[in-house]
């Protein structure tokens, strides 16, 4: 212990900070994947690692023949054949999704120089859901992750109404796209909960919307509140409805209720419908919007990550104008090396450590291994360049104080 406490050397600031990146354990702010007692909405194992939408929408790049219903209309297992042949074995996998899959096989110790997925399949097969999590989380070096949870999912509702034994990893998240985007699509679903909504959005209807969010931001235990937006997302706006229902109704019950409400801007959803899941695009969104929320709303927290990367530096430097800004996350299509490593820099140069670096995104369990890893591999080396800066100045660096800064951005909950 007393050695982390001396001045490092400049040669020695590199493996102090994978060091400090290797063993403080991470919380993962945003995942989309589940509890076990979810059942199977819990997504595990080498099938669900290769149909991942990510390289579902690369499979039709490289099979330009391959017509939507026919792929869509495959079992699981032909699905995850073809992208395996197509997109491993055709050709080199050097996306940033195709490496995905070899790192999580590699560090569970498998060898992916195959044509035939059946060994590798035979071994997921050996593994149980509650066991696989703990290795999953072990190798991940994650202690805590946060779910995407929607009580208007009909298979993830009922589960949360029985009631079950929380796992304390998993952190339950209000999801609120479903009950609140594309009003008044949602009222037949609120409704069926007992909500009494109507299209109009009387105060009734919001007096009953702020009763579903305390309801199950209550049941879930939700830390925060989260909702993908268009780059269209205007405040203040006459005539959008999500701007009156978060303006009404979320802000005023996450400041209420004292947790954060996130906002993750710049989805356009389905610009390719056949692609189903992954048909979602990017456009660039409007800062403005974000800080006169964060001026109307200063006792409220905004987690905000936005999809552009044109929208990240302003992002950064909305955050330096407003405390209760946190950016987090490189989000989707900018979870790859070389905008994470650029987006880093950029966010350590304008906001010191009051950002959250990144988050997974995790669809499937598996899927923690190889974003975490990767992640570290490229905040690694940008966190070492900036040690490095401040230590020819002369400043003092030593391994206590990079252990202490990596477990402020990834180690804890910043809420
Ligand atoms: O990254 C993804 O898997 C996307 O499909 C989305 O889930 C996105 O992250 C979101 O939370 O909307
Ligand atoms: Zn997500």
């Amino acid at each position: 212990m007393e050695t982390l406490k001396q001045p490092l050397t400049l040669s020695e600031i590199p493996a102090a900070v994978n060091d400090a990146l290797g063993s403080v354990p991470f919380v993962d702010v945003h995942t989309h994947t589940f509890d076990a007692a979810f059942g199977s909405l819990l997504l595990w194992g080498l099938d669900e690692l290769l149909t991942y939408h990510y390289l579902a929408a690369e499979l039709f790049r490289a099979r330009r023949d391959l017509s939507y219903d026919a792929y869509w209309a495959m079992s699981k297992t032909a699905q995850a054949d073809l992208i395996w042949q197509e997109l491993f074995i055709q050709r080199s996998p050097l996306s940033e999704a195709c490496r995905g899959v070899l790192t999580v096989l590699s560090k569970l110790g498998l060898d992916s120089n195959t044509a035939d997925l059946a060994p590798l399949r035979a071994w997921f097969k050996t593994q149980t859901p509650q066991g696989y999590i703990n290795t999953v989380l072990k190798l991940a070096g994650v202690r805590k992750l946060y779910m995407t949870n929607d009580p208007l999912d009909p298979l993830e509702r009922p589960v949360w109404e029985k009631g079950f034994d929380r796992d304390p990893r998993f952190e339950g998240v209000l999801r609120l796209d479903s009950a609140l985007m594309n009003w008044p699509a949602p009222v037949p679903g609120l409704k069926a909960l007992g909500y009494d909504v109507e299209e109009a959005l009387s105060g009734r209807t919001l007096a009953e919307i702020r009763r579903y969010l305390n309801d199950w931001c209550a049941r879930i235990r939700a830390r925060y509140t989260a909702i993908s937006l268009p780059p269209t997302f205007r405040y203040p706006s006459q005539d959008s409805a999500v701007t009156l229902l978060l303006a009404k109704c979320v802000f005023p019950v996450c400041r209420e209720r004292g947790i954060p409400s996130a906002m993750m801007i710049g989805v356009k959803k389905l610009v390719n419908p056949h692609l189903r899941l992954a048909g979602d695009s990017v456009g660039k969104s409007e800062i403005e919007t974000v800080e006169k929320i964060a001026l109307d709303f200063p006792d409220v927290r905004f987690w905000i990550t936005m999809l552009a990367r044109e929208n990240m530096h302003e992002l950064c430097i909305a955050a330096r104008k407003f405390g209760n800004v946190i950016p987090f996350g490189c989000w989707w299509f900018l979870n790859n090396p070389s905008l994470i490593e650029e987006i880093t820099a950029m966010r350590l140069e304008t906001l010191g450590l009051s950002f959250v670096p990144q988050h997974s995104d995790a669809r499937v369990l598996d899927q923690l291994i190889y974003k975490w890893d990767h992640s570290r591999r490229v905040i690694g080396p940008v966190l070492a360049r900036k040690y490095a800066d401040l230590a020819a100045t002369g400043w003092q660096v030593t391994g206590a104080a990079i252990r202490r800064d990596v477990e402020a951005l990834l180690g804890r909950e910043v809420l």
